[in-house]
């Protein structure tokens, strides 16, 4: 039986200030897959206004035909799943959430910098994270690309998926912030080259506001 109902693209709204942040992977991802959202974007003059209607108070919210959903990891995951970056498998799938946990564990510690108010915990928190955290991290990523033997030299399958975009724009706000350079670890160099090339995301880092965070 064939059935005459037709799928509607839902109508996506991304709730966010006007930086990377939080918001980055979703705005990627819809670059990716080629949808279409409305980047909305909040001064923070105007978020004390704003705050009391998000369902936690805070952002990024992805709002989905109205529906108002929170938790930046959580709206990546769904982005992901919905369009076909979040594995093929559930082996594949805990690849993509391995590297995704370890994301926001590297990004809870480079949170640690951004708030020290005191200059010289700041120095001892980026010679910590210069010395150490990062490198663990990054020769982390890097085994695990070595580790996937399909072609391409992405972390999972043959293809971008969630894993990759998180790496990228991860390592793109080390790059910026820290002037992290990325010599050491060549193959996630190049999974970062090929998520920036993609012609989709391309585009959409070429128009993108630029902004400090
Ligand atoms: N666990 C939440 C954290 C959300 C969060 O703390 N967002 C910050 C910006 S990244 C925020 O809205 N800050 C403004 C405020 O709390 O008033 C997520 O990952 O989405």
């Amino acid at each position: 039986m064939s059935s005459s109902k037709v799928m509607k693209m839902p109508e996506y709204k991304l709730h966010y200030f006007n930086g990377r942040g939080a918001a980055e992977p979703a705005r990627i991802l819809f670059a990716l897959a080629d949808v279409e959202y409305e980047d909305v974007r909040y001064e923070m003059e105007d978020w004390p206004a704003k705050k009391p209607e998000m369902p936690l108070q805070a952002l990024p919210v992805l709002e989905i035909d109205g529906k108002m959903m929170t938790q930046s990891q959580a709206i990546a995951r769904y982005l992901a799943r919905e369009y076909g970056f979040n594995g093929t498998d559930n082996m594949e799938t805990f690849r993509i959430d391995e590297i995704h946990e370890a994301i926001v564990e590297l990004q809870r510690e480079l949170y640690k910098l951004h708030y020290e108010k005191d200059e010289d915990k700041k120095k001892e928190i980026n010679q910590s994270l210069v010395d150490t955290i990062i490198p663990k991290f990054m020769n982390f990523f890097e085994r695990r690309i070595t580790e996937n033997h399909r072609s391409g030299g992405y972390f999972v399958g043959d293809g971008i998926t969630l894993a990759d975009v998180l790496v990228y724009n991860i390592t793109y706000n080390m790059e910026q912030k820290l002037k992290l350079s990325l010599d050491k670890w060549p193959k996630t160099a190049a999974v970062c080259k090929k998520v920036a090339s993609h012609p989709k995301v391309s585009a959409w880092l070429k128009k993108r506001p630029q902004s400090e965070f």
